[in-house]
Formats: structure tokens, sequence, C-alpha cells
């Protein structure tokens, strides 16, 4: 059934009710010697190429790439579309290899056709803090699909991770593969319904009108949490302490320093956006909450072309109600135009989504990692990462 799969380091199906088999490292390194030194081969008529993110002509090929070719809902109404700013952001973490930035061309016609990325992280899993590449952003052009390609970037990607010997990777997929750490359902808060409902995203529930929806989805203009504002650069080591600190209670999380909580959670216009509580008496920091910009292109609409889409990344509440966060949260991304607030089951997301008036989405997110075994599958709950 899965032909590439089955020969690589991952759980595989067959092993599912085996509870002998140790969890953690599925093969051990090989000497760096003995990495294979030259690119796997692609099909005749294409090439490799390292994507420089930094220079605005590559980037603007990735772009229009993903743009066009990347993932979509299961009805092709919808398709993400990272924006440039958010590429660069995602591509260049610290300790970025831009080896690992990798492209597919057509020789004759340079034609960028190709494309899977990692990026280096540190990811505890129970109480083993791991080095791991974080695999993202692998597209195969439309018309170039079920030819084995990706098969290929990733035996390739996997090689180019190997000679900075690093074993281990993470990645999540709308797909079934040999075989998920967990299975993570998408869930959606409406902010601007009647868009949703006329772009086809959501629909009118039964027994309500536009008017009564409008109403049910309304927010106040400004958030109750006193102290509630954005981070600044100087919250840096703050956050970094609320955010080990929480993450410290879940089976798979990253392990942040203060660089990682820089780059991955400073506001960054479009990008990303982070929100902190300062308590007004103490000064002490004691909630965090943070959502990334991903639109997505709407396919086929008359009256829109793009949906703007908040993802909750990382929350911590220690003081204020997460439920109160979570909803300060929602008014802010209201008052930023976005028109809907999308979260997974993951972390301490259940306690909030229903009563904030979520709804489960159609589409689920199945967590991967790559030569590392866990005995049993993770509750949503027990995870503590986000991939982008
Ligand atoms: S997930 C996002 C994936 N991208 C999209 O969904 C965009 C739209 N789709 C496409 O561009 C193509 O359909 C893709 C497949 C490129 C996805 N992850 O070339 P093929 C297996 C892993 O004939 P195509 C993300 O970015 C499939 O089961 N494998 O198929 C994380 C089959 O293998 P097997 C996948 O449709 C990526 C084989 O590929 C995926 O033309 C993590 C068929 O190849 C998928 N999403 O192209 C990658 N989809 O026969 C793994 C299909 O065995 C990283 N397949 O079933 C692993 C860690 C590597 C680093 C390790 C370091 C130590
Ligand atoms: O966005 C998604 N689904 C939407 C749109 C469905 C359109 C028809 N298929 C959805 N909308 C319902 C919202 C409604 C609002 C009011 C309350 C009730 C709910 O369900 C889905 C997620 O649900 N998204 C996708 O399918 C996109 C792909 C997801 C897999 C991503 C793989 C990423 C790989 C990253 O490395």
């Amino acid at each position: 059934k899965h032909k590439f799969w089955e020969t690589q380091p991952v759980g595989q199906f067959k092993d599912l009710g085996d509870n002998s088999l140790p969890e953690g490292s599925i093969e051990d390194p090989i000497l760096l010697s003995e990495v294979k030194q030259e690119p796997y081969k692609l099909p005749n008529l294409y090439e490799w190429t390292t994507c420089d993110i930094d220079s605005e002509e590559m980037c603007t090929e990735v772009y229009n790439l993903l743009t066009n070719n990347y993932v979509e809902d299961d009805e092709n109404m919808f398709r993400f579309n990272y924006s440039k700013e958010f590429l660069r952001w995602a591509l260049r973490p610290p300790g970025y290899f831009r080896s690992w930035h990798i492209g597919v061309r057509v020789i004759s016609s340079k034609k960028l056709v190709a494309f899977i990325t990692g990026v280096p992280s540190r990811i505890r899993v129970r109480n083993d803090v791991v080095i791991m590449a974080e695999i993202n952003f692998l597209c195969v052009h439309k018309k170039l699909r079920s030819k084995r390609l990706a098969p290929v970037m990733i035996k390739e990607v996997t090689r180019r991770v190997h000679l900075e010997n690093i074993w281990q990777a993470a990645y999540t997929a709308g797909v079934v593969l040999p075989t998920p750490i967990s299975t993570c359902q998408y869930w959606h808060r409406s902010l601007n319904p009647k868009k949703l409902i006329d772009v086809g995203f959501s629909r009118l529930g039964a027994r309500m009108t536009m008017s009564r929806t409008i109403k049910l989805y309304k927010l106040p203009e400004s958030t109750v949490t006193p102290g509630f504002r954005k981070m600044e650069l100087h919250d840096v080591p703050a956050v970094t302490r609320l955010l080990r600190d929480y993450l410290s209670q879940f089976v798979v999380a990253p392990d942040l320093d203060e660089n990682d909580v820089e780059h991955w959670l400073l506001p960054k216009e479009n990008v990303v956006n982070s929100y902190l509580v300062e308590s007004p008496e103490t000064h002490v920091i004691t909630d965090f909450c943070s959502f990334y910009t991903l639109p997505s292109t709407i396919l086929g609409n008359q009256n829109y072309s793009s949906l703007k889409a908040a993802y909750s990344y990382y929350n911590v509440s220690t003081k204020t109600p997460l439920l109160q966060l979570m909803n300060d949260a929602l008014i802010v991304a209201k008052r930023n135009d976005y028109d809907v607030f999308n979260a997974l089951d993951v972390m301490q997301n259940e306690s909030f989504l229903k009563e904030l008036k979520f709804g489960p989405g159609d589409g689920k997110l199945h967590y991967y990692l790559y030569n590392y075994r866990i005995r049993s599958a993770l509750r949503p709950s027990e995870l503590g990462l986000v991939l982008l």
C-alpha cells in the first residue's frame, strides 16, 4: 500500500499494537562520511536547485509555486496562500540551513516545479530533547503529480538533514501516512460570518437567518483583560520563561530558548501576532496568546478572492482564565479584519473551543515523527507543538 513509506524508519501500521517495541530512535545514526555525498537522481529533464529565500526573485518563484499548487481543502474551494514575508519568517529561524530549502526545476525552461523545506528545531519528547528537522512546504506542481517525485524529494531532504548530523524530523500532513503520533481536529470561529457563508466556507445553520448569525458571532470592540497588550522585544525573557514552564506539561513540545522566542513569537506585521497580560500592579507577565496569519485563496468566487485567517499558535494562561484570554485574541483578530480564527484541539484548546463558538471543520491534521517511535498515539491535548 505505501511502497515508499514502508521503506522508511517510521512507525508502521503492522506494528501498531506492539508494545514490546521501545520508544525512541528507530535506526542509529551513521558516520557522516557514510552519508551519500551526491544528490539523489531526479527523472530526466529535472534538476535540483537550492532556493535562496533572501533573494526577492527566488522568493517570488517559491511564492508563485505554492500559491498555485499547495494545500487545498477536500472540495478544492480554498488553497493556502502563504505570503512571501511569512515564508521568509518560516524558513529562516535561528540556525537555519540554506541547503534545506530545496527546489526542483525543469532543466530546459528553469521553471520551478517542486519544493520541500526543513528548518532545525529542538523538540522534547517526554524527557528527551531531540534535535530535529521540521519538514514543511512539500509541493509538486499539479501537472507533475503521481510521478513519484515526492519520495525523491523526501529522500533528498533527509540526506541533507543527515549531512548536518541530524537524524529525526517532525512534520504534519492532511493525509494519513505510516503512522500518526496524533490526529488533531481543525476548529473554526467565524469573525465575518456573512463573507464566510457567501464564499462557501461555512453554511447558514438550521433555523438561522443571516442577521441572527451575525448577532451570534458579534464581539465587543475592545479587549476586557486589564494589562492586555502587544508583546515587545523587552518581553522576550519573561515570555520565554512563561512558555517553557507551560510547555513542560506536554508529551511533545518545542524546547524554546530566548532566540527562538524572539524569532517565532515577536510580532511581525501580517505574519505573527502576540499579546500578553502584564499585571497593572506588579508588572509581572502572567499570560500570553499568539496567532499567525495564513490567508487562503478563494477558488472561483465572483465576489471575493481571499480569506484572511488567523491560526491559534501558542497560548499560556496562569492568571487570566484561558477562555477570557482567547476571547480577547478573537477581539483583536476581528479588529484587524480577519474573517476566521482557526485552532487545533492541541494543548488546552478544548477548554475554550465550544464556549467561544468555534465549530469543528471538515479537515484533520496528522502529526508525524521520522525515525522516532512513540509507543501509542497521543491525545491531541498531549501535543504542545504547532507547525506552520
Ligand atoms: S504536508 C503538505 C503536503 N503538500 C500538499 O499537500 C500540497 C499539494 N500536494 C502536492 O503537492 C503533492 O500531492 C505532494 C505529493 C507533493 C504532497 N507527506 O510524488 P508522488 C506520499 C508525505 O507520486 P504526488 C508537508 O509539507 C504518498 O503516500 N508523503 O505523489 C509535510 C506516496 O508514498 P507511498 C506524502 O501527489 C511533508 C508518495 O508520496 C504526502 O505527486 C512531510 C507518492 O508520491 C505528504 N503530504 O506528490 C514529508 N503526500 O507510496 C515527509 C503523499 O509510500 C518528511 N505522500 O504511500 C519526512 C522527514 C524527512 C526528513 C528526515 C530527517 C531525518
Ligand atoms: O478550512 C477547512 N475547512 C473549512 C472549509 C470547508 C470548505 C469545504 N470543504 C470548514 N468550514 C466550516 C466552518 C464552520 C464555521 C462555523 C462553525 C462550524 C464550522 O470546515 C479545513 C479544516 O477544517 N481545511 C483544510 O481542509 C485545509 C487542509 C488541512 C490539512 C492541512 C495540511 C497542512 C500541511 C502542513 O504542513
